[in-house]
């Protein structure tokens, strides 16, 4: 017995150090799917939407095959997963993409734990049903406790409109898809609440040229202060009363991620707490707590009447690479301009987001900024080659809210 166990052990010490490799295979193909009982074409991974739920461990060495069987290009992107930027499937930075009958083969390390999602990169293949979850099975123990984990993947789908069309209803009208637009009895309420000025003004906030808007004489970091915004009419929002209506109509204290007065912060319900940015701390830092050495100010605009996207005013197609030399960390100051919520996200890098939590800042690979609010979040530039850097919403990011950036070593050419 005793030199059973003997064995054993020396079999456990023995066990190679190396990393366990896994090989998975994805088909990418064409199936009728059914969507509110209406027959759709969906692209499809493995046959089925969403794709497979991957399960890798972390350490293990995967090997992904991913066969293109569609009349079209297409990719997988693994996002949110650190890893060499060959691997990380845009087409145009990463790669050239995965040509018809083609089969790319993806191969990086798992080197990190959590539960991730993978999807199409190309055109708006990932709106007609490319994506899945994939896990990572840390390996330490995970630091909470659970009877049964569900992976839950959700999704929107017209069920009438494809992606190209939704796009170009949006170009001719913004608000084509705004059910939610005030009817009469509740622009009466709001007029009751807020006074007649007030709601007047509101309602501009919900078309007209964004760009118009006078955001200089918000106030971004003081929560407290009441914001001054000129509508492009003209009407100053100024000194308006917001404690009336809101976030802040439970005497809560304000959110610093919402602006004050917006209305937009989501409600708790039946007394729950709403969580939000501000209540995430990292259990434990990625990185040493370091100042970074430069901001980068990332101006997140667009024009609602064109339909057009953009960052600092500049849509992707006419703009240069966001240039980070390796080894920096520098600061990306993000400022929503607009009226819509920008999940920006991106590849290759954490962004450690600052919510005041210090050397526990979290380290997302999204954040969503909400309209009016400015945040900033760290980036370590610890990963070479060409990153996408996007709002993840597919018709800004379609329209041009994209950057690239590149991170690279200095060379005596680039130093010279
Ligand atoms: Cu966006």
């Amino acid at each position: 017995m005793r030199r059973l166990m003997l064995a054993a052990l020396a079999a456990i010490l023995l066990a190679p150090a190396t990393a366990r490799a896994g090989t998975y295979d994805l088909t990418i193909g064409k199936a009728a799917i059914n969507v509110a009982g209406k027959d759709q074409t969906a692209m499809t991974i493995n046959g089925a939407v969403p794709g497979p739920v991957l399960r890798f461990k972390e350490g293990e060495d995967l090997v992904i095959n991913v066969t293109n069987t569609l009349g079209e290009d297409t990719s997988i992107h693994w996002h949110g997963l650190i890893l060499p930027y060959r691997q990380d499937g845009v087409p145009g930075i990463s790669f050239p993409g995965i040509k018809p009958g083609e089969t790319f083969t993806y191969r990086f390390p798992a080197q990190q734990a959590g539960t991730y999602w993978y999807h199409s990169h190309s055109g708006m293949q990932e709106a007609v049903g490319m994506y899945g979850a994939l896990v990572i099975e840390p390996k330490a123990r995970e630091p909470f406790r659970y009877d049964r984990e569900h992976v839950i993947v959700l999704s929107d789908w017209h069920p009438d409109h494809s992606p190209h069309k939704i796009l170009s209803n949006l170009k001719m009208s913004a608000d084509y898809y705004n059910y939610q637009k005030r009817t009469l009895s509740t622009f009466v309420d709001d007029a009751g609440k807020m006074g007649l000025g007030a709601a007047l003004a509101d309602m501009g906030m919900a078309h007209g040229d964004m760009a118009g808007m006078d955001h200089g004489k918000m106030n971004h970091g003081a929560a407290t202060d009441a914001p001054t915004h000129t509508m492009p009419d003209g009407t100053a929002m100024a000194g308006m009363d917001h404690s009336a209506h809101g976030a802040m109509a439970m005497g809560d204290k304000p959110d610093p991620f919402y602006a004050p007065g917006s209305g937009l912060m989501p409600k708790a319900a039946e007394g729950g707490k709403f969580l939000s940015y501000a209540d995430l701390k990292a259990i434990k830092p990625l990185y040493p707590d370091r100042p970074a050495a430069r901001v980068i100010e990332v101006r997140l605009t667009g024009n609602m009447e064109r339909y057009v996207w953009s960052i600092n005013g500049v849509k992707y197609s006419d703009a240069e690479p966001i240039r980070l030399k390796f080894g920096e960390r520098v600061r990306f100051k993000f400022v929503n301009e607009t009226m819509m919520t920008h999940p920006m996200h991106l590849h290759g890098m954490w962004q450690i987001l600052d919510n005041g939590s210090g050397k526990y800042n979290p380290a997302k690979h999204t954040i969503s900024i909400s309209p009016g609010k400015t945040v900033e979040a760290d980036i370590e530039a610890d990963a070479e080659g060409e990153w996408a850097f996007h709002c993840h919403l597919m018709y800004h990011m379609a329209t041009g809210m994209f950057r690239k950036v590149t991170v690279e070593r200095e060379t005596a050419e680039t130093v010279r």
